[in-house]
């Protein structure tokens, strides 16, 4: 039986996950800068910033798992990206790390690979290629993922997640390739709190999608086997039409890569 703390817990992802994972494990401590919801059995709630390097540590006392999803989760301006998904990552390795934690589950984004070309299917080993601030950040928690398990023995798997929606379904034609369904992003999850023993590992957090295309070959062995496919939503999807701007449609990062884009296109090959 695992303790596990789940950071961002008061958000889209985190809400389905602290549902899903009560009950399974000792201990879930749900802790976000927001409110939430009281805690029931195995819960425990903490409020705090990830700024708060104090808090942050007593947050990490006891646990096994830390899966941490807080942080600002769309592109946004320096000034946000700063203190929440740089320093506030940052804080939360090293006070895991401090406190003695085995295993951390980072939140990271198919927007750190987001410069790729969609032509080509991307494995787990490419480049980062951010495609703006956001990315930037995720291409930060993945190196801190490799120093503190390179140097301080942590396991971490680091989560390049897809398209993770409220209403559980793709919103348009490219989350026809890039959708993760609750279950899959909870199966996903499950996979990475319950493997007996890893270092570090980069996976795409993506459904079992017709069109997906991002490779997990070289991941298998993390046991995780998506069900889900977003197909089933094809026709509805369609029949929205296709309106994506032409350097979006070129790369994996689709709408955030003609945000301030002023580059030249054949460059980035
Ligand atoms: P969300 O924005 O719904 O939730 C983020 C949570 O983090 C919020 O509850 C917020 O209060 C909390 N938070 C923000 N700054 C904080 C701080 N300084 N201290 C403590 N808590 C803070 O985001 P969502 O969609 O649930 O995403 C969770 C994680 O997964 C994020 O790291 C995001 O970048 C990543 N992700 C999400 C995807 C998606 O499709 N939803 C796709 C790729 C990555
Ligand atoms: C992300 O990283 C964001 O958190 C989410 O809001 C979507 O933009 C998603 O990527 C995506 O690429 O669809």
């Amino acid at each position: 039986m695992k303790k596990i703390l789940l950071t961002g817990s008061a958000g889209l992802i985190g809400k389905i996950l602290r549902s899903a994972l009560k009950g399974q494990y000792e201990l879930i401590r749900c802790m976000d800068v927001a409110e939430q919801e009281p805690g029931g059995q195995g819960e425990e709630i903490v409020q705090c910033d990830l700024r708060d390097v104090e808090k942050l540590r007593h947050a990490m006392r006891d646990i096994d798992t830390v899966i941490h999803l807080a942080g600002i989760s769309v592109e946004d301006s320096w000034e946000k990206i700063l203190p929440a998904n740089i320093e506030g990552c940052y804080n939360t390795f090293d006070c895991a790390h401090q406190a003695g934690v085995r295993r951390m589950i980072f939140a990271s984004s198919n927007h750190a690979v987001g410069f790729h070309r969609r032509e080509r299917f991307i494995d787990t080993q490419v480049e980062p290629r951010p495609d703006g601030r956001y990315g930037v950040s995720k291409v930060f928690g993945e190196a801190l993922g490799r120093l503190y398990a390179d140097k301080y023995g942590m396991q971490v798997a680091c989560l390049r997640i897809g398209s993770f929606r409220p209403d559980n379904k793709p919103a348009d034609v490219r989350q026809l390739n890039t959708w993760i369904s609750h279950n899959d992003m909870i199966r996903l999850t499950k996979a990475c709190i319950d493997h007996a023993g890893f270092h570090f590992e980069v996976i795409y957090g993506v459904s079992k999608n017709l069109r997906n295309r991002w490779d997990n070959t070289l991941v298998k062995h993390l046991g995780y086997a998506p069900q889900d496919n977003a197909e089933e939503f094809r026709d509805e999807m369609f029949a929205k039409g296709i309106k994506e701007d032409p350097v979006s449609e070129l790369f994996h990062g689709a709408m955030y890569c003609p945000m301030e884009f002023v580059g030249d296109v054949d460059k980035i090959q």
